[in-house]
């Protein structure tokens, strides 16, 4: 069973369930903090509460091909962690080093390090559901998506519930410059998460989740990479733990943990593109490339 936000009408957003036979049942609720919230009210866990609640509902007379989906939840902040898998470690070596690496670099450092890279990645404004427009750069010239699996926690930093992110990357501007990073990561529309929550007490282990990213542009597969969490170097309870540090954190946000698939160093986004990510316990989170209708800034 898994979880989804779908526009009914102009003016109504609906959460829902939906069984694997995409039967969906709509929610009294609004999100899926208010529902776990519920849930502990009443003394179950968010699965056998979802489960007693459709015994007493019909299901909706729609398709979920037909729906409109949107994020499955509103994070009020998106966090990231970079540099979790070796192979996002080789590729932010490869663009700070021009591909001529000869020495150990500060992503070598932080990938060993007690201490992950978390990072701010985007807010709910910035963020967009599937089959939404996800924006390039107008100052960028090697961009590129990163398909993640992102934790949905609560201001606790219990882990709720997984869904899919893609933490779009200009590499040129985090290689030039790791300061930059900022840049090379939050703009409009950069970051794109659905398209359906899972209930973490759902899935059997979170550790062994295959990934695949395939990138289609003029209908034609472009790029296809395929990865495991099983290969990620950290723990979801560490990254959690080190995001709430000293920090207040609010329900519903949502921390991604860091890719797994790079695409071949010389390819870079470009507008028309699509790029598809897809975890097969959740879904394909699928989201056209645009280029920015301002008028671009120059390039160096
Ligand atoms: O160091 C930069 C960020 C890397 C990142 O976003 C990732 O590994 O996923
Ligand atoms: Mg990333």
């Amino acid at each position: 069973m898994k979880i989804i936000r779908y526009q009914k009408d102009k003016d109504t957003q609906v959460l829902a369930a939906v069984l694997n036979d995409a039967t969906v049942y709509p929610l009294e609720y609004t999100c899926l903090t208010e529902l776990t919230e519920q849930a502990k009210h009443k003394g179950q866990t968010p699965l056998s509460f979802l489960k007693e609640q459709i015994q007493t509902i019909d299901p909706a007379d729609v398709k979920l091909e037909e729906l409109s989906l949107l994020v499955p939840i509103e994070a009020p902040e998106v966090w990231a962690s970079g540099v979790t898998y070796e192979k996002s470690k080789e590729a932010r070596n490869y663009e700070a080093t021009d591909g001529k690496l000869d020495a150990s670099t500060f992503y070598d450092k932080v990938y060993d390090a007690d201490r992950p890279e978390i990072f701010l990645k985007s807010t709910a404004a910035r963020t967009v559901g599937p089959n939404t427009d996800v924006y390039l750069r107008s100052d960028s010239n090697w961009q590129i998506p990163e398909p993640e699996l992102g934790l949905v926690i609560n201001k606790e930093g219990d882990i709720l519930a997984y869904t899919i992110g893609n933490d779009m990357s200009c590499r040129d501007i985090e290689g030039e410059n790791p300061l930059y990073l900022p840049q090379a990561k939050i703009w409009k529309q950069s970051c794109a998460i659905g398209p359906a929550l899972l209930l973490a007490e759902a899935v059997e282990d979170a550790y062994k989740l295959e990934i695949i990213c395939k990138i289609y542009r003029n209908n034609e597969l472009v790029v296809e990479g395929k990865a495991n969490t099983s290969q990620l170097k950290r723990k979801y309870d560490e990254l959690v733990s080190f995001l709430l540090r000293d920090n207040e954190i609010f329900d519903g946000t949502v921390l991604l943990t860091g890719t797994c698939i790079v695409p071949p160093n010389e390819f870079t986004l470009m507008d028309g593109d699509l790029v598809e990510i897809e975890i097969p316990e959740i879904g394909v989170l699928s989201n056209p490339v645009k280029a920015p209708a301002t008028k671009p800034v120059a390039l160096h």
